[in-house]
Order: structure tokens, then C-alpha cells, then sequence
């Protein structure tokens, strides 16, 4: 029998590629929903191709044009954040592809757990703000959550087939495109010098938080729930090459490890498939292309946000969340212009100085949080005048 999908961010980076998974094995998958901020040229051609019974545009000003051009075709068209979040409950949805960018995957998430859907997990901040609620409610409603992260699906990969605990999770990071650029050059980087990822294609938000680190902080967050692992036993090692996604180790020392060459099509169609595998349209790895990976223990001095992040998963509650509104504050600023490089860590860092913080936070305690922090995100940005 096919998986019905739905696809949440359907027209970013993850999303389209979901869809090549998709298109790749029709026996296997059809698509149910498919949804995009505002994106509706592409997200039109989505819904002709694959058929879904229902698409949402996020951009409610972009109704018409969608609900227009899909007139001829039997595909329901809906919009607005109401609707996104309510469209995962559908019974003809077995699994909910979250590939949503930041914060605005938090509520559809929760939707679909609710509904009893099986999730397949890009979305880091997800877990990120609320990592502790989210994963207590996937108990309790019995709903798997796979990780599409490659490090994420690289860790739950090893751990397939083990009953142990975990002793220590190796992070790998390819270090992103400052990895070698001395600390005082990073004062005067540009968006186009943060946007050149040398390893990985992505989308913009993410490629920025790669350039600082935090991508990176926030996967450290986005393990310790998956996994329930403490802080102290998720070391991040810098590996440039990226060929090793990620690795555990044991209480014995024995490591296992899950490798290949970066794309991000293998974590995706693994998350569909598990427990697993079929046939992968990507290239395979040749290790004679890679005579060396290399390791090194990342830079906190000159990656702030990496320790930020730790910091905030120590202390809890809603300090995560508030890193979060402040980050994304930031990054957008600064992919407009309105912020340096070397003032996103400092922004975000005031703000979570700031910012009130809850200790056991239900769900209307983060949406507040995240309110509140994101308005005095903006309030210390302008006083960063460029
Ligand atoms: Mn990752």
C-alpha cells in the first residue's frame, strides 16, 4: 500500500527534494498535501504534477492566484497559518513531512502529533523551542518521530538494532564557510560570504545559521531531545569533508558511524521508509575521491553561538526559545542588511539578557515567549544602525 504524505514547505530545499523521493518510487508514496509560505508558482506546479487532495498557501494575499490556476484540477486549495495546521489532521495522511523553516514548524508539529500522524522531522527549531513538550506529547499520543536532519538520521541509523544507552554522540560539522578564515576578518564578512556554503545546498536561513554555528548549537538542542542524551555527552567534532554524518559511541568505546556522500535525499527517503531501505538516486562514494577526513574540536571564540546554544539548553525552560525568536530575528536582518555578521551572536545574547523566562512552559508560555522575544530582538536591532 502507498504512505500518504503531506509535505509542509513543500517549495524549500527538503520539500522539493521530499518530492524527487516521490517521484522516484509512485508505487511507494503519494502525496496527500503539499504546502508553501509563498512560493505559488512553484507550489501550482507541485499540485499539477503530484495531485494532492489539498494545498495550503501560507500567504493568505496568494489565494486567489493558487485557487485560480489549480481551477480545472480536483485539488482543494486553502491558506493562511489556520489552515496549515489544520490540514495535518486529515485522515488520509499517514506521515507529515515537517520542512518548514524556524519557529512557524512548531504548531503544525504539535497538530499532527495530536492527530496521531507519523512524523518525519526537518524542522530543528521545532525542537529547539519546545523540544521537551513536543516529545512528551509523541509519547503519549504513540507517534514516531524520525529525524531528517542528516546528523539526526545519521545518529538514529546507528542506533538501529541497539538497546544500550548511548555513551557519547559525535556531532559532525562540516564548520561551515568561516571554518578557516582568522577571527578578525569575520568583522567585515558580507551575506554573500555567509551564503557560500562549501558543503551543503540550502535554503537561506539555515546557510546563515551554518556560517555562525548556530545551525549547529541547534542540533546539539534538537539531539539532546531526540535522543535523551545530556548536554555534556553531545560533543560537536569539525569534519570539513562531511562524509561522516554523524556517530555514536558506546559504553564498550565501540563507535558506529553512518557515512556517504552529503545529500540530503538519503536522510529524507530514509525517514519515509524506515525501517527500510530502497533504491536512492544519488552518487555513491568513492573513498578513493577522500584519502583523508579529518577532525578537529570546533572554535567557541570564534563561534559564540555554538556556546550559546549549549548555555541555553543548560539553563532550560524558555531560554531556547528565546535564542530562537532572537536568531531569527537576527539572521533576517542581517540577509537584509541591517545587521553585521559579528553582531547576530550580540543581538541574540541581549535579548535572551532581556527576556523573562518560564521554567516548565506550556505550549501558550513558548508562543508568548517567542512574542515577547522577538519584539525586543527588534528593539535592541535598532540600536545595531549599520
Ligand atoms: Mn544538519
Amino acid at each position: 500500500m502507498q504512505k500518504r504524505i503531506a509535505i509542509l514547505g513543500s517549495t524549500g530545499s527538503i520539500g522539493t527534494q521530499a518530492l524527487e523521493v516521490i517521484a522516484e518510487h509512485p508505487d511507494l508514496f503519494s502525496v496527500e498535501t503539499l504546502t508553501a509560505n509563498n512560493n505559488a508558482d512553484l507550489l501550482v506546479k507541485q499540485a499539477i504534477l503530484f495531485q494532492p487532495d489539498a494545498v495550503v498557501i501560507a500567504s493568505e494575499n496568494l489565494y486567489r492566484q493558487v485557487s485560480d490556476a489549480l481551477k480545472d484540477y480536483p485539488v482543494k486549495v486553502y491558506a493562511g497559518n489556520d489552515a496549515l495546521a489544520q490540514v495535518v489532521s486529515q485522515n488520509s495522511i499517514d506521515t507529515v513531512l515537517v520542512a518548514l523553516v524556524g519557529y512557524s514548524g512548531l504548531v503544525p508539529t504539535i497538530r499532527a502529533i495530536e492527530a496521531g500522524k507519523s512524523i518525519a522531522l526537518a524542522n530543528k527549531e521545532t525542537l529547539v523551542v519546545a523540544g521537551n513538550l513536543v516529545m512528551n506529547l509523541a509519547v503519549q499520543h504513540r507517534v514516531p518521530i524520525i529525524p531528517v536532519d542528516s546528523e539526526h538520521s545519521a545518529i538514529f541509523q546507528c542506533l538501529a538494532g541497539e538497546y544500550a544507552p548511548i555513551d557519547r554522540i559525535y556531532l559532525t560539522a562540516s564548520g561551515g564557510p568561516f571554518l578557516n578564515l582568522p577571527p578578525e576578518k569575520l568583522a567585515t564578512v558580507t551575506r554573500e560570504d555567509a551564503l557560500k556554503h562549501p558543503r551543503w545546498d540550502m535554503g537561506a536561513k539555515i546557510t546563515v545559521d551554518s556560517a555562525t554555528m548556530m545551525n549547529k548549537g541547534f542540533e546539539v538542542i534538537e539531539a539532546h531531545w531526540l535522543f535523551a542524551t545530556p548536554s555534556d555527552d553531545i560533543k560537536v567534532l569539525v569534519h570539513p569533508q562531511s562524509i561522516i554524518h554523524s556517530m555514536v559511541q558506546f559504553k564498550d568505546g565501540a563507535i558506529k558511524a553512518q557515512l556517504g556522500e552529503p545529500s540530503m535525499k538519503v536522510p529524507i527517503q530514509y525517514a519515509l521508509t524506515y525501517p527500510d531501505r530502497i533504491e536512492c538516486n544519488v552518487k555513491k562514494i568513492d573513498f578513493a575521491e577522500y584519502p583523508a577526513l579529518t577532525f578537529a574540536e570546533p572554535d567557541f571564540r570564534k563561534f559564540p553561538c555554538l556556546d550559546m546554544a549549549y548555555k541555553a539548553l543548560r539553563a532550560g525552560g524558555t531560554v531556547p526559545c528565546t535564542v530562537n525568536a532572537a536568531n531569527e530575528v537576527a539572521v533576517q536582518a542581517f540577509l537584509n542588511g541591517r545587521l553585521r555578521y559579528h553582531d547576530i551572536y550580540a543581538l541574540i545574547s541581549e535579548t535572551v539578557e532581556m527576556t523573562d523566562t518560564i521554567n516548565s512552559p506550556s505550549l501558550d508560555d513558548y508562543m508568548e515567549i517567542d512574542a515577547i522575544s522577538r519584539r525586543n530582538a527588534e528593539k535592541i536591532l535598532d540600536r545595531f544602525h549599520i
